[in-house]
C-alpha cells in the first residue's frame, strides 16, 4: 500500500470544509483549482486525468473555450429576467433543443432533479386530463436501485438505505420493480392507475448497469400498450456519454418524456430540461409549474452551445471508441483484483474484488497518487467515465496508470 500524505494547502482546505460544510459527503482528498479538458490540477500545481467528469457534467471536458465564451458574453449582456418577462434567448433555445431532439415542446428547470420532479407532475397531469385516472390515484412505476436525486419525492422511490433512511414521510404513488425485468413491467403495467415508468437507460449510481440490448424497446412497447408514459431519465446517461447522443437511441428508442440535465451546460451551471410533445406538455398551464431560474438567458445560451459542441466535435463518435478501447485495455490487465468490467461508451464501472473491504476506495487514493481521479461507489465499485474528448494516446497512459496502482493493493 502506498502512503498518503497530504500537502499543508490540502490539509488546509480540507479542514475549512470539515469545520463550516454540512458533512454530506466523503470525498477524496484532493483540493481542486483548476481545469482543462480531460485534466484538472489541485491546489499544489499536481496534474489529475479526471475520471469521474463531474459525474457526467463535464462530457465536453473542463472549460470548453466555446462553452466559456458563451458564458462570458452573455454573461456581460444578461443573466437573468424570471419567466415574468420575456426574453431573446429561451425562445431561441427551445426552438433548437426540440429540433435537437425531436419534440413539440421543451420545460426549462436547472438541476437534475428538478427535471424528474417535473416529468413526474407532467405524467401524473396528463393521466388526469387524458386518461381519466381519479385526481390523487396516478401510479409512476420506477425501478430497484434507481437514482433520480434527492428531494423529498424522489428518494420516496429510492431503494438504497443511505438516500432513504430517516427522511419520511414518504410520497406515496410509486411501484418499484426490478431494473430490466420486461415481466415485473407487464405485471404492474395490468395496474388501470398506472400513469408512467421512469427508468434510467444505464442504472449510473447502481454502478453502471447495462440492460439486455432490447430491455428499452421492449419496455417502449409495452408502455405504449398500456398507455403509459415512458420516461427516460438520461440526467447522467444522455448527451454522448455512452456513444450515442442518448442512451435511447442505441434502441431507437423515443421516450415520450426526456429528461437531460448535468452536460446540457458543460458542467458550468445547473440546466436541466423536460421534453415532450404537445399532447404531453400542454396539460401543464400557466401559472402551475416552473422556476425563478429555469429557462434563464445564461443558461439558454449556454445550453446551446453545449449541445452544439457535443455534436460539432463528434463526441457520441469517440466515447463509442475509446469506451471500447479503455474496457478491452482493462481486460488485458487481467488483474486478479477487478472481478468485472462493464460499462458503454464512456461509463463504465469496474467491480473490485479483494479481501480487504476498503480496496476500491486504496485503489482510489493510489490512482490519485499517480495522477488519475476516480471515486468508489458502493464499497466495491469504481467508475470510469472520463470526459469525451480523452484522446486513444491518453487512454493508454490511463491503463498504464490504473495497472502500476492496483500493484499496491
Ligand atoms: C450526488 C450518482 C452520478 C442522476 C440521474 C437525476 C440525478 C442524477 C440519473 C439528479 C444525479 C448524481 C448526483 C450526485 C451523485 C450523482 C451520481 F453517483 F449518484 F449516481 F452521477 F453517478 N438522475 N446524479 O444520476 O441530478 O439534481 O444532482 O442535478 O452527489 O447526489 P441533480
Amino acid at each position: 500500500m502506498l502512503t498518503h500524505t497530504l500537502t499543508n494547502t490540502t490539509q488546509y482546505f480540507l479542514q475549512l470544509e470539515e469545520n463550516f460544510g454540512a458533512h454530506n459527503y466523503h470525498p477524496l482528498p484532493v483540493v481542486l483549482e483548476k481545469g482543462k479538458g480531460v485534466f484538472v490540477w489541485d491546489v499544489d500545481g499536481k496534474k489529475y486525468f479526471d475520471f469521474l467528469s463531474g459525474y457526467s457534467a463535464v462530457n465536453q471536458g473542463h472549460c470548453h473555450p466555446r462553452i466559456i465564451n458563451v458564458l462570458i458574453e452573455q454573461a456581460q449582456k444578461l443573466t437573468l429576467t424570471s419567466r415574468a418577462f420575456h426574453n431573446n434567448l429561451l425562445g431561441e433555445y427551445e426552438k433548437f433543443i426540440i429540433d435537437f431532439f425531436q419534440y413539440d415542446k421543451v420545460l426549462p428547470m436547472n438541476t437534475g432533479v428538478e427535471a424528474v420532479e417535473t416529468a413526474i407532475k407532467l405524467c401524473r397531469r396528463w393521466a388526469y386530463n387524458k386518461k381519466s385516472i381519479k385526481d390523487g390515484e396516478a401510479k409512476i412505476i420506477v425501478c430497484e436501485n434507481n437514482f433520480h436525486g434527492r428531494t423529498s419525492t424522489v428518494i420516496s422511490f429510492s431503494t438504497d438505505a443511505q438516500s432513504y433512511n430517516g427522511f419520511g414521510p414518504y410520497m406515496p404513488g410509486f411501484v418499484i420493480i426490478p431494473f430490466n425485468d420486461v415481466e415485473a413491467l407487464q405485471t404492474a403495467l395490468e395496474d388501470k392507475n398506472v400513469a408512467g415508468f421512469l427508468v434510467e437507460p444505464i442504472q449510473g449510481e447502481a454502478g453502471v448497469c447495462v440492460p439486455d440490448d432490447d430491455y428499452l424497446s421492449k419496455a417502449k412497447q409495452l408502455c405504449e400498450a398500456y398507455n403509459v408514459l415512458f420516461m427516460a431519465d438520461e440526467i447522467q446517461t444522455g448527451l454522448a456519454r455512452t456513444g450515442k447522443m442518448l442512451a435511447c437511441d442505441h434502441e431507437d428508442v423515443h421516450a415520450d418524456i426526456l429528461i437531460l440535465g448535468k452536460a446540457l451546460s458543460g458542467g458550468t451551471l445547473p440546466v436541466s430540461a423536460v421534453l415532450a410533445n404537445d399532447d404531453i406538455m400542454l396539460n401543464i398551464k400557466a401559472g402551475e409549474h416552473g422556476s425563478t431560474y429555469g429557462g434563464n438567458p445564461l443558461a439558454c445560451a449556454v445550453a446551446i452551445e453545449s449541445l452544439k459542441v457535443l455534436q460539432e466535435e463528434n463526441m457520441a463518435d469517440n466515447a463509442e471508441k475509446m469506451g471500447a478501447l479503455l474496457r478491452e485495455e482493462l481486460h488485458k490487465l487481467q488483474s486478479p483484483f477487478i472481478s468485472t468490467i462493464r460499462g458503454k461508451g464512456l461509463l463504465n464501472a469496474i467491480v473490485i474484488n479483494h479481501a480487504n473491504k476498503d480496496a476500491a476506495w486504496e485503489l482510489c487514493m493510489s490512482l490519485k497518487e499517480n495522477g488519475l481521479l476516480a471515486k468508489p461507489t458502493h464499497g466495491d465499485k469504481i467508475r470510469f467515465a472520463p470526459p469525451l474528448i480523452i484522446t486513444q494516446k491518453q487512454i493508454m497512459e490511463c491503463v498504464d496508470i490504473i495497472d502500476d496502482s492496483l500493484k499496491f493493493l
